[in-house]
Parts: structure tokens; C-alpha cells; sequence
């Protein structure tokens, strides 16, 4: 009996335990990547986040948090809007690129449903942009971003002096 559970034990390990093993090995992240360009920052948000309502991964309705460490060392995080917009803004700050946060509401998709994106100013040509988890195709400037959008009543957060 006592052998048998041994066994069990062991055949557990080798089935369960160690696939998930390696595979946690196989993601953790390792070296840091270059992020000091909006183009690099902006690659490396889209490569990194899974969209994940916070009630389903924190069990809250709003959870706002910074996962930059995680980018900049080439792993994925799970978040909404405004994590992936807080990160963004925090890469931005880190090589002294001036960020802010842009809260918005959407109307037409549900009374009171907020969005948040990242606004910046593009050191290449002092133009304000946005960088915005629902528009991964590239990098938008704020003007365009709130033109003819769903976008209502921006709400600017920690907008630095320009
Ligand atoms: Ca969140």
C-alpha cells in the first residue's frame, strides 16, 4: 500500500508538476530590452498584455497598477485599460519622455463606462500622442484619437507642464 501511494506520488510529479515547472521556466523573463524609443514602448506594451477585467483577475472592479518591471524584462502581463495605460505612462517617464494618463468615457457602449489611454509627447516632433490598449494598430496623435470617437469628456491625470 505504502508503495503504491509512493508511486502514485511519483507518477504525479512527472505528470503534473513538472510540465507546469517548465513552463514557468520557460517564460520567466530574463534580459532586459530596450525600451528608450515610443516605437519600442509601444511594441513591447502589445507583446506583453492580456486583456483581463480586473474583477475576473484581482476580484475587483478597479485595480490600477504598474507593470513595467514585467515589460522591461520581456514578460506578459495580465491586465485592463488602465494598467496597460499606467504602464505605458511609467515606461514613457522612465527615459524621460513627459506622459500622462487620459481618462474618457464611452457612452455608447454603456452609460458611465470609463476608458483610460497614455498620452505623450513624442520627443521626435513635440507632437502629443497617444498610445491606447483598444487601438493596437499604432500610435495615434491625442487630437485624432478623440476626433469622430466614441471618446467623451477626457479627464487629463498628471499631465506635466510642456
Ligand atoms: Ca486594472
Amino acid at each position: 500500500m505504502m508503495k503504491r501511494s509512493i508511486t502514485v506520488a511519483i507518477v504525479a510529479v512527472i505528470l503534473f508538476v513538472a510540465p507546469i515547472a517548465a513552463a514557468q521556466q520557460s517564460r520567466a523573463p530574463t534580459a532586459i530590452i530596450p525600451l528608450s524609443t515610443v516605437e519600442e514602448i509601444h511594441g513591447a506594451l502589445f507583446r506583453a498584455y492580456i486583456s483581463v477585467p480586473d474583477i475576473v483577475q484581482y476580484g475587483v472592479w478597479d485595480d490600477q497598477r504598474s507593470h513595467a518591471d514585467t515589460v522591461r524584462k520581456g514578460g506578459t502581463f495580465k491586465d485592463d485599460c488602465d494598467g496597460f495605460a499606467i504602464t505605458c505612462r511609467d515606461l514613457m517617464l522612465s527615459v524621460g519622455i513627459p506622459a500622462w494618463l487620459v481618462q474618457v468615457e464611452m457612452p455608447r457602449i454603456s452609460d458611465g463606462y470609463q476608458h483610460m489611454f497614455c498620452a505623450f509627447r513624442d520627443p521626435e516632433d513635440g507632437i502629443i500622442k497617444t498610445i491606447d490598449d483598444l487601438y493596437p494598430r499604432g500610435i495615434r496623435t491625442y487630437q485624432n484619437t478623440l476626433k469622430g470617437s466614441m471618446y467623451r469628456n477626457p479627464i487629463e491625470i498628471g499631465r506635466p507642464p510642456l
